[in-house]
């Protein structure tokens, strides 16, 4: 897309953005501390390095902490239903196929009551970016566990320990480490279709420290297995531990024992899904060496692009509709 301003002529060349062009004058509040802070400024400080417009951008949310994003955005947005921002973002990236969509959401509110909605987004391929924020609880209403809260996990709603089995989506990347972040936003705002980034997000008041035992600094080489299109997958604080591949899985190795090239290669483009998705089981739970990075970059035919085809092929064909015409063309029954 190249940016012109339309408006008086004198120049066509639409400005650089900075950072502060994309922060609004809305009063930030979350909890001091939470990890939505750290999440909103690499977003903030990314959007300019994209050269992405603020008039061609939308935020689209559900409710949650997490949903209190669109605010934060000086760009378009929209706090919408409870689980339903993916089939609102859905509406409007077909409509408006020259807009950025980004939907963003926390585990309760993508997960939960709307888990629905988020397969099939991701099903239809629709042109959106969704952010995931994973802090394993519900945070907006006071604690109670979520899809994601580990087993045996005591909350309000949950007084003896949860018993439902967690939902592992996919550990992308965490919200103490910026680059990484950004590297991962960058992504998902390039690809054409839509891309689901999980961000490992710290709840500080309903659950601090979920993400410790990998995020930590002083863990952090030992416990992230960053992955990394072409390389082998190698990760420890020495590059001694690796993942290979093992009965039709994956497993972890340590690299004396099977050498480097016994290390399986990432390859993020692989059509079949099955790689991708053992090394997005590898950790049960985030308390075990976790990959972080793309999973998987597929190019798949985008929802909008085949829909509006459809739609130009039937007006060249039968001519532009009359919507009125058609609603009074059968017959009507008065009740
Ligand atoms: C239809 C409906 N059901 C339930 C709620 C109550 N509710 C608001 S936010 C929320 C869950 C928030 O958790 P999450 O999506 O993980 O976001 P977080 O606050 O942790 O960022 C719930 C259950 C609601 N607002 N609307
Ligand atoms: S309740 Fe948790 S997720 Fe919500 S703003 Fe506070 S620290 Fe952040
Ligand atoms: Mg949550």
């Amino acid at each position: 897309m190249t940016d012109t301003l339309l408006t008086d002529g004198a120049s066509d060349e639409v400005p650089p953005t900075t950072r502060a062009d994309w922060q609004s004058d809305q009063e930030v509040r979350w909890c001091p501390g939470c990890g939505d802070y750290s999440i909103l400024t690499a977003l903030q400080l990314l959007m300019p390095e994209l050269g992405a417009r603020r008039e061609k951008t939308v935020f689209v949310s559900g409710i949650g902490c997490a949903a209190r994003f669109p605010y934060y955005m000086n760009t378009y947005g929209m706090h919408s239903i409870h689980g339903r921002a993916p089939a609102i973002a859905t509406g409007l990236a077909l409509a408006r196929p020259d807009l950025d969509v980004w939907v963003v959401g926390g585990d309760g509110d993508m997960l939960s009551i709307g888990g629905n909605h988020l397969i099939h987004a991701l099903r239809r391929n629709i042109d959106i970016n969704i952010l995931l924020f994973n802090n394993q609880i519900y945070g907006l209403t006071k604690g109670q566990f979520s899809p994601t809260s580990e087993k045996g996990k005591i909350t309000k709603s949950s007084p003896v320990g949860s018993c439902a089995t967690p939902f592992n989506p996919v550990s992308v990347t965490h919200d103490m480490d910026r680059h990484h972040m950004q590297e991962m936003f960058r992504r998902s705002y390039e690809h054409p279709g839509t891309s689901m980034v999980e961000v490992y997000q710290n709840c500080n008041v309903f659950n601090d420290g979920a993400f410790e035992t990998i995020t930590k600094k002083a863990v952090r080489d030992d416990m992230l297995i960053p992955l990394r299109h072409g390389e082998p997958i190698r990760f420890g604080s020495e590059g001694q531990f690796g993942v290979a591949r093992h009965d039709g899985g994956v497993e972890l190795v340590e690299v004396a024992d099977v050498g480097v090239e016994g290390l399986l290669v990432h390859d993020e483009t692989r059509p079949d899904p099955s790689t991708a998705f053992a090394l997005s089981r590898l950790a049960e739970s985030p308390d075990r060496p976790t990959p972080i990075g793309v999973f998987r970059a597929v190019d798949r035919g985008e929802y909008a692009v085949a829909m509006n085809a459809q739609v130009d092929e039937a007006r060249a064909a039968r001519g532009k509709g009359d919507l009125h015409a058609l609603l009074h063309s059968l017959p009507t029954w008065t009740v």
